[in-house]
């Protein structure tokens, strides 16, 4: 299986990591926008070095609970960060559900659409119909806002999947090519942790939609339920989950700690080689 990812032709028989770069101002650090862009050019190169196959630009939070930010600022944020990265060298994928930061950030030079709203907004389908960047459909129950206030399922699994089957269909019939769909369950998006430990129990059975799937597991508030851990001390759970993930299908997990999920796959390619 080949992702084709703007001029890109991923190989996804071995799996791949992406490399979060957050473009959102903290609370700490208040240097303005040139330091928020300069911060982000530099985390982005720091983890091409430690292995990452893909990096995934976001300007928006969208963790539980997060605010919404407006298009202008989204824009303001992001695209000074994709033309610095231009010809980096691996694919850059954008992190966002708005059709307009879809659009500029493909003429920026972004190969993939990462959108956790799977191109239901109006209008992002043709964004991505039109362009040959390769899109991450993903899964989702209600708004980051509120998603994580009383998530209800009858078949978590039986849903989730039936829902990444009908954005493929739309996705298709809207002329983006199979080969460009990655799929995600969207963990932590309106799911309990017993909702997202099945998910990533029978994560095996995604395959049978014969396209990638992306895991998101990384630092989530699952993990901190699991073992009790703050969200900057789950470095070691996010391996964990990663490598669980990897072992049960998914060819491309999304993290923050790049160099120590690199070194836990390759000793699990070692032992699969
Ligand atoms: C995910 C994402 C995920 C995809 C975020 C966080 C929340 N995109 N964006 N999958 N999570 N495709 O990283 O904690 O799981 S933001």
């Amino acid at each position: 299986m080949r992702l084709h990812c703007g001029s890109f032709r991923l190989d996804m028989s071995r799996p791949l990591v992406m490399g979060i770069v957050n473009v959102t101002p903290d609370s700490f650090s208040d240097g303005g926008r040139h330091f928020v862009r300069d911060t982000a050019i530099a985390h982005a190169h720091q983890l091409i070095a430690e292995g990452a196959d893909i990096l995934d630009i976001g300007g928006e939070s969208t963790r539980p609970g997060a605010q919404e930010v407006s298009l202008q600022e989204e824009l303001e944020r992001v695209l000074p960060v994709l033309e610095g990265l231009r010809g980096v060298g691996v694919p850059v994928s954008i992190d966002t559900f708005k059709p307009e930061v879809m659009r500029a950030a493909i003429a920026a030079g972004a190969s993939m659409v990462n959108d956790i709203n799977a191109l239901q907004q109006p209008g992002a389908l043709d964004v991505v119909a039109a362009s040959n960047a390769a899109v991450c459909l993903m899964h989702k129950q209600g708004k980051p806002q509120s998603m994580q206030l009383a998530p209800q399922y009858q078949d978590v699994m039986h849903e989730v999947m039936d829902f990444l089957q009908q954005r493929i269909a739309a996705a298709e019939a809207a002329g983006i090519a199979r080969n460009r769909m990655v799929v995600d369950p969207g963990f932590g998006f309106g799911k309990s942790l017993e909702h997202n430990l099945a998910l990533l129990r029978h994560l095996h059975d995604f395959t049978r939609m014969n396209v990638p799937i992306l895991a998101g597991l990384s630092r989530k508030s699952m993990l901190g339920m699991i073992t009790g851990q703050e969200v900057n001390k789950r470095a070691a759970a996010s391996v964990a989950a990663a490598l669980i993930a990897v072992q049960r299908g998914a060819h491309i997990v999304r993290v923050h700690d790049v160099k120590e999920t690199v070194d836990a796959l390759k000793v699990w390619q070692a032992v699969n080689a």
